[in-house]
């Protein structure tokens, strides 16, 4: 494998796909795609990204084949209690591609407690975290392993409950199940191989990973803007969500009035604007913040 230019795992279609390839453009990273579809070059950035399924996301980067990766934690996790010899390092959150893992059942039945599972069949996709969860409760029940359409398991009488992914719980609720236990929350993160780098390597990737922290700081930051009495200042200071030090400036010709300047670093919402107005504020304005370097 090439000694320079990093290769990153990415999925190649799928609910990690798009936001995967998203953060990869909004880190600046000019992508070229090639008709083999499996490898893509990196134009301006020493890195090269290989696209797979996510299952395989895992293995490739504790065998070293790929150095980084992206997948679900709830895949990374099934593979690292299967596989305690191919262990990778988790880098960072990524904040996309949020679910849970919970058991199901049908939604007529009652439930008490975990104990309610004892000496059942839950059909899943996930045995070894689903294992894991019922073995921290002293539980033991028969575990179906299943790959796909999980949610009918209770319907062909193939289980009696199932452990499967959560979004919206559009799909439960269309199965006739109801969530009675979130036994896993997972969301995508970036996976670094175990095996060295090399110099060259490892300063691309603390470039790349500045880049992704300051992509993932503009999502929540704003830069507000607002007029204000000077006198005003100490309780609007304390208003302004999640901001260091505001800038202060005189307004010209206006005796006692400031500009204040200000990088809020949670969400401003309208609620935030009308305190801010209420306690003396004008011509509010909050502004995305389109690159940032922490
Ligand atoms: O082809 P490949 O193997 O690469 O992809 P895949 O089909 O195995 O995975 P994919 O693309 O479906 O999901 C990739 C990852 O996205 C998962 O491993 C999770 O980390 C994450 N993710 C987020 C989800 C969901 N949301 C999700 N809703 N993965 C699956 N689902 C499915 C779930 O299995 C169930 O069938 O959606 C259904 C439930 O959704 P709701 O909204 O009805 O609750
Ligand atoms: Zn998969």
């Amino acid at each position: 494998m090439d000694k320079t230019r990093l290769r990153l795992a990415i999925q190649k279609s799928g609910r990690l796909a798009e936001d995967s390839f998203e953060l990869l453009k909004l880190s600046g990273l000019k992508i070229q795609p090639n008709k083999s579809g499996l490898f893509y070059r990196v134009k301006n950035f020493p890195l090269d990204l290989l696209l797979v399924r996510d299952d395989d996301i895992p293995g490739f980067v504790a065998d070293g084949v790929a150095d980084l990766g992206i997948v679900g934690s709830n895949v990374f996790e099934e593979f690292s209690l299967t596989h305690a010899d191919k262990q990778s390092n988790t880098l960072l959150p990524l904040g996309f591609s949020k679910c849970t893992l919970n058991i199901a059942i049908p939604s007529e039945q009652n439930y008490n407690s975990m104990a309610d599972l004892a000496g059942k069949n839950i059909a899943t996709s996930y045995p070894q975290i689903l294992s894991k969860a019922l073995a921290a409760k002293n539980i033991t029940a028969n575990i179906v392993e299943m790959h796909g359409a999980v949610e009918v398991a209770p319907k062909l009488g193939i289980a009696d409950a199932i452990c499967d992914i959560v979004s919206s719980g559009a799909t439960l609720e269309a199965n006739g199940l109801k969530s009675v236990e979130n036994i896993f929350t997972s969301q995508a993160l970036l996976l670094k191989t175990k095996s060295q780098l090399g110099p060259e390597k490892e300063q691309s990737l603390s470039r790349l990973l500045s880049r992704i922290e300051g992509v993932q700081a503009c999502k929540e930051t704003k830069y507000i803007m607002l007029n204000a009495p000077q006198t005003a200042l100490p309780e609007i200071t304390k208003l302004l969500p999640g901001a260091d030090a505001p800038t202060v400036m005189p307004l010209e010709g206006q005796n006692g009035a400031v500009a204040i300047h200000a990088v809020c670093r949670e969400s401003v919402f309208w609620e935030t604007m009308e305190n801010l107005r209420d306690a003396g504020a004008t011509s509010i304005l909050v502004l995305p913040i389109e690159k940032m370097m922490v």
